[in-house]
């Protein structure tokens, strides 16, 4: 990080959120050149990006595994590890280099429900925060309120952690394959984010898939287009100036003596 700038991704979700899948599946995607528009330039956490997508390659007789990926446990129960990614974009061959934390879900867990903070300190220099979500959660009515409610506390906790100002936010919600989330549901998270002076960006994806017609890693090329775009919009190169009334005060004083 001292060579060269690194994007930092702060991913934040409960456990089954999809955390682990989104990272895993993004891995197969890139090194199988399939991430629409980006291409693999280094890495320099190969062995753990194996380690986590190990799962999906073991298949047993053509069928998948019913877990691609494992719950998350930390060697270190205190400090994240960062997995390295480093993604040409094809556009304008422009490298960016992300660092992507693999938290277990328990830590979000603890910061939402006893404002368990210090592992979260990192989230102070992240420039993108992913909130990741299980879409089923969303589509079933019975949890629907209860996940949404979660959404508000856990923004809260982001916003009271981080004072500064606070990153880009994206939604991203998983399991699109079993269908994607309803557009009124979407408005109801943004109105409950607001409250807390939170706003997000939402990317619907599917790491993996269960639906024939839903490709496994949908979504995940629009996150990492969402994740590299900047905030600001790109100052006018050459910006119009025509004189304004007033600035010809001088010479129209000169003119009434
Ligand atoms: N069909 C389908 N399965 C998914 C999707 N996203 C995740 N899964 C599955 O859901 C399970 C849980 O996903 P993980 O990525 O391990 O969840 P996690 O957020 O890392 O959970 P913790 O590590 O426990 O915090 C895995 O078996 C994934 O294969 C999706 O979009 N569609
Ligand atoms: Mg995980």
């Amino acid at each position: 990080m001292r060579r060269r700038y690194v994007t930092v991704v702060g991913i934040v979700g409960d456990p089954e959120a999809g955390k682990t899948a989104c990272l895993a599946s993004l891995y197969l995607l890139i090194s199988n050149a399939m991430l629409d528009g980006w291409s693999f330039a280094d890495s320099s956490t190969l062995m753990a990006f194996e380690e986590i997508s190990r799962g999906a390659r073991r298949w047993h007789d053509g069928h998948p595994p019913d877990e691609m990926t494992v719950h998350t446990e930390m060697a270190d129960e205190r400090r994240p590890g960062f997995l390295h990614l480093r993604l040409r974009r094809d556009a304008d061959d422009r490298c960016i280099d992300l660092a992507l934390p693999d938290l277990p879900g328990e830590w979000t867990k603890s910061l939402v429900r006893s404002s368990r903070s210090d592992r979260f300190e990192f989230l102070k220099a992240a420039d993108v925060i992913w909130l990741l979500i299980d879409g089923r959660t969303l589509t079933d009515r019975e949890k629907r309120q209860g996940t949404i409610t979660r959404l508000g506390q856990l923004a809260a906790r982001l916003r009271a952690l981080i004072t500064d100002a606070f990153p880009r936010l994206l939604l991203v919600i998983t399991h699109q394959d079993l269908g994607a989330t309803p557009e009124n549901i979407l408005g109801r998270i943004a109105d409950e984010l607001k409250k807390h002076g939170v706003t997000a960006e939402v990317v619907g994806t599917a790491p993996f898939s269960d639906d024939e017609n839903t490709k496994a890693g949908f979504g995940l090329a629009s996150l990492i287009d969402a994740t590299t775009a900047s905030r600001s919009s790109a100052p006018q190169f050459w910006p119009a100036s025509p004189p304004r009334q007033s600035s010809r005060t001088f010479l129209n004083y000169r003119r009434d003596q």
